[in-house]
């Protein structure tokens, strides 16, 4: 069976990871939000395909889900030295990873293709495909002002409430041919618990995406990143209300439909399942919230069961 799942980073790195171990070496492509991306210090940093490479390869760090285990920051000390403003944790060995793609970026590499040797080079079998190779931004609208995201997100806490959100770039913007190929040539797409609104949003917003997710016949399902009314992790569940969605899995189903044919929610919102069946989607209620280790290899299982019986 080939997967294809489309995810922003932890919840979605998560996920992915259980559907590799689920699924028979190289089955498995993974669709990457890039619309966090940014450029300190003049290198180019890719934060959910960092997290989402470094979590398939086993050397992410487990207490963050980001960056890597083991990790130093002796450059980021010096630079601090230098008077710079470090709020950004750049790892030493994380920094390698900004350095090569940068280099490769500049001689006029493609993003699909540094990530793919960076990626097999890391051992993983499958393929980790930006969302599309032109640069695009996540742009907040706040009371403070325009936030580039991960100024909003990191630097600011996500202490500030959202009341729009600008893709800077998307209009030029396309699915890669290895996106393309990823979702035509899928038995089943999963949309990972990642936040619909930033992560899986931007994805969805590449001109063609939705069009291409709409015309192939694989079953898609989504994990939503919601439970009980909060957020799985970070600030989705205050940008949600703050742009009028409901704070709930019908309220992020909303978000997906006429893309999605069935939404996998926990247990705890059971009571939801009439609501996303009037969406047209079919509804699994299980544990959908992963611990650590085997639990992901669980949830992906239940998922590729749930996918694949929707059209069958
Ligand atoms: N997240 C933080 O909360 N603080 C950091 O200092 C930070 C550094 C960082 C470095 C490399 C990387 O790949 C990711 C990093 N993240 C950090 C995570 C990341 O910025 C966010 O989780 C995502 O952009 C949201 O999906």
């Amino acid at each position: 069976m080939r997967v294809c799942a489309l995810a922003g980073g932890v919840g979605g790195a998560k996920l992915s990871v259980g559907l590799q171990d689920a699924l028979e070496p190289g089955a498995l492509s993974v669709v990457v939000n890039t619309a966090d991306d940014f450029d300190p210090w003049g290198l180019r940093v890719c934060p959910d395909l960092d997290t989402v490479m470094y979590t398939l390869a086993g050397v992410a760090n487990p207490e963050t889900g980001w960056g890597l285990v083991d990790e130093s920051f002796a450059s980021l000390e010096m630079l601090s030295g230098y008077g710079e403003d470090t709020w950004f944790k750049l790892g030493d060995r994380d920094l390698a990873t900004h350095v090569l793609r940068t280099q490769r970026l500049r001689a006029g590499e493609t993003l699909t293709g540094i990530m793919g040797e960076l990626s097999r080079a890391l051992g993983i079998p499958g393929g980790i495909l930006p969302m599309c190779d032109e640069k695009v931004s996540t742009m907040l609208k706040t009371p403070a002002g325009l936030l580039e995201f991960q100024e909003y997100f990191v630097r600011r806490r996500q202490g500030d409430e959202v009341l729009g959100v600008d893709l800077k770039g998307i209009e030029d913007s396309r699915p890669t041919g290895a996106v393309l190929e990823a979702v035509s040539g899928a038995d089943v797409i999963v949309f990972c618990p990642s936040n619909p609104v930033v992560s899986l949003g931007p994805i969805l917003s590449v001109p063609g995406m939705r069009e291409a997710l709409a015309v192939t016949p694989a079953p898609k399902v989504a994990v939503s990143p919601i439970v009980g009314g909060k957020a799985l992790k970070g600030p989705a569940d205050r940008m949600l209300s703050s742009l009028g969605h409901g704070v709930t899995s019908a309220g992020v189903a909303a978000l997906y439909e006429g893309l999605l044919d069935g939404m996998v929610v926990d247990r705890t919102d059971e009571g939801e399942r009439e609501n996303i069946e009037r969406l047209g989607m079919r509804v699994l209620a299980t544990d959908a919230v992963m611990g650590p280790g085997p639990d992901r290899e669980r949830l992906a299982r239940e998922v590729l069961r749930f996918g694949a019986g929707l059209k069958a």
